[in-house]
């Protein structure tokens, strides 16, 4: 008896873990066993395995596997306690699902003739991915905004790591775009030239237009998130709560009085007038309280980090969830 097919008949076959919502990527491929002739019906399945992986950007979900093998005539064995399919076989190649100890999907295929195994099993292991998170579209944006007031080039990735390019010629504005970013996870770069002669009010509402802007533009179809988000974040003396629904309608609640002062060139009430731009041009809810604490700095700089905690939640993929999140069907 090939020692291989021993080995590999041995493990276990549970199937728990292949919902229907769930992808698999092609992780790894080995025990290739290159040298024996390829059946021309292993040569088919792999074939139409290909073409699958060819034309979902190399995803390929469970239900994928089973239409390229039901395509070549192979039978179907289910298992009886979850009634999920658990192999496929032909008098000429044998197919059985299992999953490896870290959960991964795995396919072990083995080629036989009159039922003699004719070579040694090709395992091929899927990646599971959640749901939503890989199979849509990058949920990245980009914008270039230019009017007499300003000019601005603005670019985001919903699901980055917190990296941030910003220059808008207001120090403090940087900063709390820096941490934006850093708490959020998402990557984000702008560059922004406004009439800082003037004063900052253009600059800072209009990058938050910016802001607004690419985020509901990278959101897409809202399909498979979260939609609300919230945090309670204290900094030092200074406690306040942000709230999010990325509901399609924009609408901002500001219940935090910030002293009127100025942190280097940034007044402190302009921190409202560019979360009213952001939650208007990004059609989303957003109330901000601010619970106590007085130091302005502090006030401000718990709220950007709030909201980038809100939002961090709001944007993310739920894996269980199905299409939009929402009774109506859209956001
Ligand atoms: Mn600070």
């Amino acid at each position: 008896m090939d020692p291989e097919k021993s080995e590999v008949e041995q493990q276990s076959l549970p199937c728990d873990g292949a919902g229907e919502q769930e992808v698999w990527v092609r992780a790894e491929e080995g025990d290739d066993d290159e040298d024996t002739t390829i059946r021309p019906v292993e040569a088919e399945v792999l074939k139409a395995i290909e073409e699958h992986r060819k034309r979902d950007a190399a995803l390929m979900t469970p239900e994928d596997v089973d239409k390229a093998f039901a395509a070549q005539g192979m039978q179907f064995e289910y298992d009886p306690a979850t009634q999920k399919k658990t192999r496929m076989y032909s008098e000429q190649i044998d197919i059985r699902y299992q999953y490896d100890s870290s959960g991964r999907l795995q396919t072990v295929a083995m080629v036989k003739d009159n039922g003699v195994v004719l070579k040694k099993p090709r395992v091929t292991t899927y990646q599971y991915l959640p749901s939503g998170s890989t199979k849509r579209a990058a949920r990245t944006a980009a914008i270039e905004r230019k009017t007499a007031e300003t000019e601005i080039s603005l670019s985001l990735n919903l699901d980055g790591t917190g990296q941030a390019k910003i220059a808008t010629g207001i120090g403090f504005f940087d900063h709390m775009l820096t941490l934006l970013a850093k708490h959020s996870l998402i990557d984000l770069s702008i560059d922004a030239r406004g009439d800082l002669h003037v004063d900052p009010h253009h600059t800072v509402e209009d990058v938050g237009i910016c802001l607004g802007k690419t985020l509901a533009q990278a959101l897409g179809d809202k399909a498979g998130i979260r939609r609300y988000g919230s945090a309670t974040l204290p900094m030092d003396e200074v406690l306040v709560t942000s709230a999010v629904d990325l509901s399609g309608r924009a609408f901002c609640v500001w219940e935090a009085d910030v002293p009127p002062e100025i942190l280097g060139s940034f007044n402190a009430p302009l921190a409202e007038e560019f979360w009213r731009a952001v939650c208007g041009s990004g059609a989303f809810n957003l109330h901000v309280v601010r619970h106590h604490g007085k130091n302005s700095h502090h006030i401000i700089e718990a709220i950007f980090k709030a909201t980038a905690r809100a939002l961090r939640q709001a944007v993310e993929p739920d894996p269980r969830v199905t299409g939009v999140p929402s009774t109506k069907g859209i956001l």
